[in-house]
């Protein structure tokens, strides 16, 4: 059976990036493949983040998960650091990504030009070895992910094949990606340009936020020169991120949705997506709140670490074996 593996940090409120790009999609494998969908807290710790608050979001994060309809029976729900495996085979396979190539990460380049440039942890640099090690444990055939992690699972391929071929191309599984036709990369509302992004908000919508708040954002966001609404990520990039959102809300393709507003204003364009949004968000948040409030979510992160834990253990003995450690306990 198909293995589907992936996982989003912890690392602040969830906005309607992380949900169109990845959550909202992690549930139509669930009938078809085997779902490992984790919360990623150990690479949360790679940029500064009040314990608090990261505690806060890995409860936020389990509710979210079971709010999007993933289904703990058919679905291995868990908390990375509640599996030793990733961390174990971290220790391993941070020899065999190069520090040349983990320079290259867009990602690292972004998030370190943010910090006083004496203080970049060797997590940061390092976080695709351990992205790495999260989707080999559990030989994992897809990774279900935004366009910005596209790299992180190249760069796991790059590993895999060099694993494999030193030490046999059945030690591990290669991985392939899927992005989402529409909505593996939402704009922010203030700045099209910009990835909206749940560490940097910058007119973010939060899955968190009322009702209310979600429509002004949506009436307040930045638009283009012109009236007409059409897809056209040079010309309009604000116009084009508004109707991707409401594409990937109707579950209909960009054309479709271009094609629903022929004739519109702006304003009444507008309107429609924040209805949109509206009507998958609210119901969404009310079933969040009330598995986070019955704290129902914990024994499904247990039992999901147990589940995680028995396969990522046979991952790991097999890389350790492979690689020449010696398993004192077998003859
Ligand atoms: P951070 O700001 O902490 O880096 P993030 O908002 O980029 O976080 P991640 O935890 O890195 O979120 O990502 C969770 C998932 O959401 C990933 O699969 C990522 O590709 C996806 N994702 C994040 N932002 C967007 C976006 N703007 N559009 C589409 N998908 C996104
Ligand atoms: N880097 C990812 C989170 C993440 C992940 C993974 C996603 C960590 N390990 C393994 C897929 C598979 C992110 O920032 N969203």
């Amino acid at each position: 059976m198909t293995r589907i593996l992936s996982g989003i940090k912890p690392t602040g409120n969830l906005t309607l990036g992380n949900y169109i790009g990845a959550l909202k999609h992690f549930k139509d494998f669930q009938d078809s493949g085997e779902v490992f969908i984790f919360i990623a807290d150990l690479h949360a710790l790679t940029l500064p983040i009040d314990p608090e608050f990261l505690n806060q979001n890995t409860r936020d994060l389990a509710a979210f998960y079971l709010a999007s309809g993933l289904d703990p029976k058919k679905a291995t729900i868990f908390v990375q650091s509640s599996v030793p495996a990733h961390a174990e085979l971290n220790a391993i396979m941070q020899n065999y990504l190069y520090m040349g190539e983990l320079s290259r990460m867009t990602q690292f380049k972004e998030k370190s030009a943010k910090l006083n440039q004496s203080a970049i942890g060797l997590g940061l640099f390092a976080y695709p070895v351990l992205m790495a090690c999260d989707i080999v444990l559990y030989d994992a055939d897809i990774v279900p992910v935004g366009e910005d992690q596209v790299q992180h699972v190249e760069i796991t391929r790059d590993l895999v094949n060099r694993i494999n071929k030193r030490y046999g191309d059945k030690t591990l599984v290669l991985p392939n990606y899927q992005i989402n036709k529409v909505g593996a990369r939402i704009m922010s509302l203030s700045d099209p340009t910009v990835k909206m992004s749940k560490s940097d908000p910058k007119g973010d919508i939060f899955l968190k936020d009322p009702m209310n708040v979600v429509r002004k954002k949506i009436m307040s966001a930045v638009t283009d020169m012109g009236s007409e609404v059409k897809f056209d990520k040079e010309n309009k990039p604000g116009i084009s991120n508004l109707l991707t959102i409401y594409a990937a809300m109707r579950e209909i393709s960009i054309e479709e949705a271009e094609a629903h507003f022929v004739g519109y204003r702006y304003g009444d364009f507008k309107r429609e997506v924040a209805d949109a949004v509206v009507a998958e968000l609210e119901p969404f948040q009310k079933k969040y709140q009330e598995i986070l409030e019955s704290g129902s979510y914990l024994e499904v992160l247990r039992e999901g670490a147990k589940r995680a834990d028995a396969i990522a253990k046979v991952t790991l003995k097999r890389v350790q074996k492979a690689v020449g450690l010696l398993d004192i306990y077998e003859n």
